[in-house]
């Protein structure tokens, strides 16, 4: 039997070793914590130098993601089309802007890599004015991006959303884009805001333009500029291939994307203002009588006409200080 002085000591002793369990438990915990935190670290500096070699660039910086708005965006703003615009001096107030039209933001992780695609021929003055007016733009946005001009080759008709597809698998071989806006050469938007990204539906962006009184022609329009994320146009299998000349597949792929239960995203109608430089139609480029009959057959076609059904051959492709020229051959109309 203890003696009963020696009883607080056995109690002091067994404070003592559950004291120092205590302690234990707790220097081992916090140390678990910051292993964890040195772990998340090392991953967020792995995919900064990962950014940063696709990037083509070997630097590696302190990165952390944009900010969901930039603060760099002006808002609205003037735009007109009597000023000289000259490729050199573009170049010059862009120094940002690498080979190929390619920019990556300096001191963020951009939130998402955007190919923009332009359906081309001969328009070489609107493509000026679109490279002056889109480029600070698109960098005050602080967007990963690349501008890819789909120039059609040949004189034959036209063929818009065809090109668009080929814009789409070309853009994806120079870089892995997650988000792909679609734009016509001559639309110039008159608000910074209007950010050139994907949402969780397709969006529509030139909702406003000055063409249309700006406003939206009908309700269904999805024509002018647009933007799909990869999965979004990957599940309507892309743009139709077979409308020829002016019209039509626009109102297509908007039928495509209401056919797979999704709906549109649009900016309000003061941050959707858009100007479009005044021109006349273009020749092999007639509306296609053709347009509203494809219309009805939407629904039955897109499963078997679109980016599972492309073909075309590249001629050349040109890497330009602000943009990359891919000249291609999309073939004649199927008679
Ligand atoms: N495009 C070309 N070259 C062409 C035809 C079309 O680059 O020969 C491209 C270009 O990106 C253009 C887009 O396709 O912005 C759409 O063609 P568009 O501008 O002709 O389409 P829009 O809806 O046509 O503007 C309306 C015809 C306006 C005629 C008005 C006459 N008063
Ligand atoms: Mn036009």
């Amino acid at each position: 039997m203890l003696p009963v002085v020696s009883l607080p000591k056995a109690c002091r002793l067994l404070v003592l070793f559950y004291t120092v369990h205590l302690v234990l438990i707790l220097v081992y915990y916090y140390l678990a914590v910051r292993k964890m935190d040195i772990f998340q670290y090392y991953t967020k500096k792995q995919q900064r130098q990962h950014s940063w070699i696709n990037g083509n660039t070997s630097m590696v910086a302190e990165l952390y993601e944009c900010p969901e708005t930039s603060p760099l965006l002006v808002g609205s703003m003037n735009v007109e089309f009597s000023k000289h615009v000259d490729l050199e001096q573009i170049k010059k107030d862009n120094p940002a802007v690498r080979v190929g039209g390619r920019h990556t933001p300096e001191d963020c992780l951009a939130l998402q890599k955007v190919a923009v695609i332009i359906p081309f021929r001969n328009r070489d003055v609107h493509l000026k004015y679109w490279l002056y007016y889109l480029h600070p733009i698109l960098q005050r946005q602080q967007l990963d991006y690349g501008v890819y001009v789909i120039n059609q080759d040949g004189e034959e008709t036209f063929n818009r959303a065809k090109l668009m597809n080929v814009g789409f698998a070309e853009a994806l071989k120079d870089y892995d884009y997650d988000c792909f806006v679609f734009s016509d050469v001559d639309l110039i938007p008159m608000d910074d805001r209007n950010i050139y990204k994907c949402y969780l539906q397709p969006r529509h962006i030139a909702v406003s333009t000055d063409k249309f009184g700006f406003k939206l022609p009908y309700k269904q329009s999805f024509g002018g500029v647009i933007a799909l994320s990869k999965d979004q146009f990957q599940e309507i299998n892309g743009f139709s291939n077979n409308y020829w000349g002016w019209g039509g597949e626009d109102d297509d792929i908007y039928k495509r994307i209401i056919s797979r239960h999704m709906s549109l995203s649009r900016p309000d109608a003061i941050i959707g203002k858009y100007r479009m430089i005044r021109h006349n139609r273009d020749v092999k480029n007639e509306p296609n009588p053709q347009r509203f009959v494809k219309n009805v057959r939407t629904k039955w076609m897109m499963n078997s006409d679109g980016i599972n059904s492309l073909s075309y051959k590249v001629v050349k492709i040109q890497k330009f200080p602000l943009y990359t020229k891919i000249t291609v051959n999309i073939g004649l109309p199927k008679t």
